[in-house]
């Protein structure tokens, strides 16, 4: 099984998080996309000139939770969807407001990040909707918890909710927003201890360097 894979993507972030968790690094290889994502020559391998992207018994999987969902799937031990029927319909629910309201309005914040070029009318709203989200994962956060989402174990929400709060800490501070976690106190103390837990730091160290790697190139 191969995974085309990058440091800074989150979606691929998602998806190591889990290998990492399961223990079945030995069962997927990681690669680097063959081409600039996007381009014509990598859209050869994933139409949707996206990452992440695994191979598995010659087939083409794409989207980050049909990829969890699958490596569940195939790997069931140990469990990471919730046992209880609601607790998996929140795990779902979680990674959609990742998806739907974190990230959707994150995108066009990417394109705002030097100071002298930025247009007002598209970074306002747009830090807005991101602060809503994170309100939104607060607001449906499970009560007595920790330090996972639903408890001692890592689940699919665990996979898809560190990347996202990784990005929320590091981009939106950038926008004049400090310490935007902290406004959040479940997701907050969450994210603390995420932090101090060896799998998922190795996931956010690995944000971290394809982070520090994009403004080193950026600063030429
Ligand atoms: N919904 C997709 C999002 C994937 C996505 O947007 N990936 C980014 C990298 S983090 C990407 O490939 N961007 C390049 C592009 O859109 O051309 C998923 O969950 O896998």
């Amino acid at each position: 099984m191969k995974l085309y894979t990058a440091d800074l993507s989150p979606f691929a972030g998602r998806c190591r998080m889990l290998i990492y968790f399961k223990g079945i690094e030995k069962d997927v290889a990681f690669a680097a996309p063959t081409a600039a994502l996007g381009s014509a020559e990598w859209k050869k391998i994933n139409p949707t000139g996206k990452l992440p992207a695994l191979i598995t018994n010659g087939r083409l999987l794409i989207e980050s939770e049909v990829i969890l969902e699958y490596l569940e799937d195939r790997f069931p031990d140990p469990p990471m969807r919730p046992e209880n029927l609601e607790d998996r319909a929140l795990a779902r629910l979680l990674n959609r407001i990742c998806d739907l309201y974190i990230f959707e309005p994150m995108f066009p914040l990417f394109g705002q990040m030097s100071p002298r070029q930025r247009d007002m009318a598209i970074v306002e709203p747009n830090l807005a909707k991101v602060m809503n989200g994170v309100g939104h994962l607060e607001a449906f956060w499970p009560e007595e918890t920790g330090p996972f989402v639903f408890g001692p174990a890592c689940s699919l929400a665990d996979c898809g909710v560190v990347p996202t709060l990784f990005f929320v800490d590091r981009i939106l501070p950038a926008f004049g927003v400090e310490d935007p976690l902290a406004r959040h106190p479940q997701v907050y103390s969450y994210w603390l201890a995420m932090n101090k837990d060896p799998l998922a730091s190795r996931v956010i160290s690995e944000l971290q360097r394809g982070l520090d790697e994009r403004r080193a190139k950026a600063a030429g």
